[in-house]
C-alpha cells in the first residue's frame, strides 16, 4: 500500500492500530450521550455521492460543540500559561494573620498559577513589551484565595473609573484593529501624556522588566494595599511579593521581537518544558508591613496602586515557598476557565480603601458572568475549592451541583438550621471592622498628588545598561507615534523624571528638549505634598519624609535587575552549533560539563537527522539553522572539527548566529577550529583585537587541545551572569 512505503515497522504499526477495532482500554468513542460511535470518518448520506441527511444526530452533535468551542476571551491578560503546584509557609505566621494556610510548615496548600501579557489577543506572541499578569490560586482548607498580581508593582492609574479608558487606549486602535499587543501607538502614549500619575509605571513597563527572559525570572506583586488581620484582630497594611529563586531577568528588545515570529510560544514553551524537565520554578512569598498607626508616616499614602513601599524604607520578609511540579492536563479546561477574583479571600486576609483596589473588588467576579456563561464557574474543576460548598444560591446556567430536599433560604427549620452561619470563632469570615466617616465625594486625596518622585527614583536606581534600554524602549514607542503633539507632551513628562532622560528621548524623536524649568514647575514632589488628610479632605498635618525618602540622589537598590540572583545555569539553555566532521569528544565534554551545572544543551545544524562526528558516534541534530535563532537560547558554543567549521563558515545563518548571540550580549564559547568561525564572524572587528579576539569576560575561546575544561568553566560563569551588558561596540553588529 503506498501509505506504507518509506515508513519503519514502529511508525506503520502505529497507523495500523488507530484504525484497530477493539481499543486497549476498552475506551470506544462515543457520543456526548454516551451512544458508542461505529464510523466517525463518513456523514450519513443518502447514496455515497448524494447528499448529508439531517437525519444525522453525530454529525450534528459534533459540529454543533464545534461551533460554540469558543468562550470570549479575557478582556485583558488573554494571553497566558499556567501551572499547578503547592505552597509552603517557613514558619507560622499567627502573629500577623488568622489564614490557616499560613501557620504549618508542614502543610502543602495546592496552587494554580497563571501568567499572562495584558494588551495581546489570545494568539498574540509570549514577548512583547507589557506587564505581565502573575496571578496565584490557593486552594487552602478555609477556601480559596486569589493573590491576583502583576510582575510590577505599581499601576497606571489611581482609581478604578479610569481603567475601561486605560485599556481602550492600549488595545488596537478601533478603526483598523492595529497594531496587535503593542504600546506603540498614538492612542496608547495620547492617554498616557494626559495621565500623569502613569508615569511611574511607565518608566517600569519601558524598563527591561517588561520583557523578562522567563516567567520563572520574574517578581510577582499583589500591586493593590491589603490588610493582614491576626485572630486577636490586629491588623497591618500588607503588600505582597513574589521572589523568584532565579533572579530576575530579561530578553533585549531587538531578540524580544525576532522571538515573536521565530517562537511566539517562547514563554509558554519555557514554562512548560521547565517543569517537564524538572526543573521546577520556585518563589518566595514576601510580605511588606505597615502598622496602621503609621499609615501617613511615609513620604508615600498607602491607598496609592502608583507608588511602591520602597524596600530599603518597609523592608521585604520572605515567609514561605511556591513551587510549580506539574504542567495542566487541558489547556482550555484548566488555564483558559480558570477565573480569578481579588475578592476570593480567606479568614485573615482582608482589604484596603485604595481606589484601584476597590473597583477590582466588582470588576472580577462580573467580567466572568461573560466570560464563564454565568453564575456557577465556580463549579468548574480548576475554580472549585478544596472544601465542601453549602450554601442556598440555586439554579443558573450550567448548574450541575444537585441540591437535595425543599430548602434553599436561610433561616429555615425544615432543614435543621442548615447550612448553619459560622461565627468567627468557628472559621467564619468576618470583616475588619473599621471606622468609615466622610463626604460624599468624587474627589482625589491630595495625598496621591505626587507622580514623579518615585518614577525619578526608579529611573536612579537602573544601572547605566538598563538606563539606556529605557532610553531606547522610549525611543522605539514614542517614534511609533505619528501626533508630534503627543511626542512632545511625553517629553515634557519625561523631564519631570530626568532632564537627561528627557533630552536623550526628544533626539531619538524629533522633538525639542523641555528645558529643565518647564518640567519642574509642572511636578509636585512629595516633599511638598500635605499627606496627611482625613477622609473627608481635611488637612490635619504635613508630611515628614524619611532622611532616606527625602535624599534627592538616593537609590533603591531593590529596583534595579543587576544585583538580582545570579551565579547558577541551571535550566539555563545552550546551543551547539555544529556540521559533519565536528569534534566529537570536544562536543561531549561540554555537554557534560553544562549538564552537570544544570544547563541544556541542543545541537544546530545545516540539515535535521545526524551529522558525522569525529573520533565519536553520529551525533543527533536537534534543530536546523534555519529553523532556530540564537534568540531562542541563553549562550553559544562552538565546538572545533575542522570540515565542520569550514561548512558553518560557508553559511550565512551560522555567521548571524554568532553575531546576533555577540549583539544581545550573551555568552558566546569556542574550542580548536570553533575559534576560527568566531574570528570569521562580525564579532572579530567589534572586539577590538581582531582574530586574537577580545577581552570580553563573556567571549571565551580556547585553541589548544587541553583548554576545552577551562574554556567550559569560564562559560558556565558567564552563562550564570545572563549577559555582559557592558560588551563594548556591539551596536557595531548587524544582526
Ligand atoms: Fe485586572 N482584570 N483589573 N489588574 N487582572 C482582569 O479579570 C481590572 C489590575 C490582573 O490570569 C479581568 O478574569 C480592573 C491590577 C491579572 O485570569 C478583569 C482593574 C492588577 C489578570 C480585570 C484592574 C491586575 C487580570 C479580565 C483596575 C495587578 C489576569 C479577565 C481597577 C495587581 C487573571 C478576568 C487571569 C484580569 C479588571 C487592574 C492583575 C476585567 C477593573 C492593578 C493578573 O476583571
Amino acid at each position: 500500500m503506498a501509505w506504507e512505503a518509506g515508513l519503519d515497522e514502529q511508525s506503520k504499526q502505529q497507523a495500523l492500530d488507530a484504525f484497530r477495532e477493539t481499543p486497549p482500554d476498552g475506551e470506544y468513542l462515543t457520543s456526548n450521550t454516551g451512544v458508542k460511535v461505529s464510523d466517525d470518518q463518513n456523514s450519513l448520506k443518502a447514496g455515497v455521492r448524494g447528499p448529508t441527511l439531517m437525519e444525522d444526530f453525530l454529525l450534528r452533535e459534533k459540529i454543533t460543540h464545534f461551533d460554540h468551542e469558543r468562550i470570549p476571551e479575557r478582556v485583558v491578560h488573554a494571553r497566558g500559561s499556567a501551572a499547578h503546584g503547592f505552597f509552603q509557609v517557613y514558619e507560622p505566621l499567627a502573629d500577623i494573620t488568622a489564614a490557616r494556610f499560613l501557620q504549618d510548615p508542614a502543610a502543602k496548600t495546592p496552587v494554580f498559577l497563571r501568567f499572562s501579557t495584558v494588551a495581546g489577543s489570545r494568539g498574540s506572541a509570549d514577548t512583547a513589551r507589557d506587564v505581565r499578569g502573575f496571578a496565584v490560586k490557593f486552594y487552602t482548607e478555609e477556601g480559596n484565595f486569589d493573590l491576583v498580581g502583576n510582575n510590577i508593582p505599581v499601576f497606571f492609574i489611581q482609581d478604578a473609573i479610569k481603567f475601561p479608558d486605560l485599556i481602550h487606549a492600549a488595545k488596537p486602535e478601533p478603526h483598523n484593529e492595529i497594531p496587535q499587543a503593542q504600546t506603540a501607538h498614538d492612542t496608547f502614549w495620547d492617554f498616557i501624556s494626559l495621565t500623569p500619575e502613569a508615569m511611574h509605571m511607565i518608566v517600569w513597563v519601558m524598563s527591561d522588566r517588561g520583557i523578562p527572559r522567563s516567567y520563572r525570572m520574574m517578581e510577582g506583586f499583589g500591586v493593590n494595599t491589603f490588610r493582614l488581620v491576626n485572630a486577636k484582630g490586629e491588623a497591618r497594611f500588607v503588600k505582597f511579593h513574589w521572589k523568584p529563586l532565579l533572579g530576575v531577568h530579561s530578553l533585549v528588545w531587538d531578540e524580544a521581537q525576532k522571538l515573536g515570529g521565530k517562537d511566539p510560544d517562547f514563554h509558554r514553551r519555557d514554562l512548560w518544558d521547565a517543569i517537564e524537565q524538572g526543573d521546577f520554578p520556585e518563589w518566595e512569598l514576601g510580605f511588606q508591613l505597615i502598622e496602621e498607626a503609621d499609615e501617613l508616616k511615609f513620604g508615600f499614602d498607602p491607598l496609592d496602586a502608583t507608588k511602591i513601599w520602597p524596600e530599603d524604607v518597609v523592608p521585604v520578609r520572605r515567609v514561605g515557598k511556591l513551587t510549580l511540579n506539574r504542567n495542566p492536563d487541558n489547556f482550555f479546561a484548566e488555564t483558559e476557565q480558570v477565573a480569578f477574583h481579588t475578592g476570593h479571600v480567606v479568614p485573615g486576609i482582608d482589604f484596603s480603601n485604595d481606589p484601584l483596589l476597590q473597583g477590582r473588588l466588582f470588576s472580577y467576579l462580573d467580567t466572568q458572568l461573560t466570560r464563564l456563561g454565568g453564575p456557577n464557574f465556580n463549579e468548574i474543576p480548576i475554580n472549585r475549592p478544596i472544601v465542601e460548598v453549602h450554601n442556598n444560591q440555586r439554579d443558573g446556567i450550567m448548574r450541575t451541583t444537585i441540591n437535595p430536599g425543599r430548602v434553599g433560604y436561610f433561616p429555615n427549620s425544615l432543614g435543621g438550621g442548615c447550612p448553619m452561619q459560622a461565627p468567627g470563632a468557628k472559621g467564619g469570615f468576618v470583616s475588619q471592622p473599621a471606622r468609615v466617616e466622610g463626604q460624599k465625594i468624587r474627589e482625589r486625596s491630595p495625598s496621591f498628588g505626587d507622580h514623579y518622585s518615585q518614577a525619578t527614583l526608579f529611573y536612579s536606581s537602573m544601572s547605566t545598561p538598563e538606563q539606556e534600554h529605557i532610553v531606547q524602549a522610549l525611543q522605539f514607542e514614542l517614534g511609533k507615534v505619528e501626533t508630534v503633539a503627543i511626542r512632545e507632551r511625553m517629553v515634557a513628562h519625561l523631564a519631570g523624571i530626568d532632564a537627561d532622560l528627557a533630552k536623550q528621548v526628544a533626539l531619538g524623536i524629533g522633538v525639542a528638549a523641555p528645558r529643565k524649568m518647564d518640567a519642574a514647575t509642572a511636578v509636585k514632589r512629595a516633599s511638598e505634598l500635605v499627606l496627611e488628610v482625613t477622609n473627608d479632605g481635611a488637612t490635619v498635618g504635613t508630611n515628614d519624609l524619611t532622611a532616606a525618602e527625602g535624599d534627592p540622589t538616593r537609590k533603591a537598590p531593590a529596583l534595579s535587575m543587576m544585583d538580582t540572583v545570579k551565579g547558577s545555569v541551571k535550566s539555563r539553555k545552550v546551543a551547539i552549533l555544529a556540521a559533519d566532521g565536528v569534534n566529537g569528544s570536544e562536543v561531549a565534554a561540554m555537554k557534560q560539563a553544562l549538564a552537570d551545572a544544570g544547563a541544556h544543551t541542543k545541537v544546530i545544524a545545516p540539515h535535521l537527522g545526524t551529522i558525522q562526528a569525529e573520533g565519536s558516534e553520529p551525533l543527533p541534530v536537534d534543530m536546523t539553522l534555519a529553523g532556530s535563532g540564537s534568540v531562542m537560547f541563553d549562550a553559544i558554543y562552538v565546538p572545533g572539527g575542522a570540515k565542520s567549521v569550514q561548512a558553518l563558515r560557508a553559511q550565512g545563518d551560522a555567521i548571524h548566529f554568532v553575531n546576533e548571540a555577540f549583539r544581545h550580549c550573551k555568552a558566546i564559547a569556542a574550542t580548536g577550529e570553533g575559534v576560527e568561525l568566531l574570528a570569521a564572524s562580525g564579532i572579530a572587528a567589534a572586539a577590538g583585537n581582531g582574530g586574537g579576539l577580545p577581552d570580553d569576560p563573556a567571549l571565551i575561546v580556547g585553541r589548544a587541545a587541553g583548554e576545552a575544561a577551562n574554556v567550559s568553566k569560564a562559560f558556565i560563569q558567564a552563562i550564570a551572569q545572563h549577559r555582559n551588558y557592558a560588551r563594548q561596540r556591539k551596536e557595531m553588529i548587524p544582526a
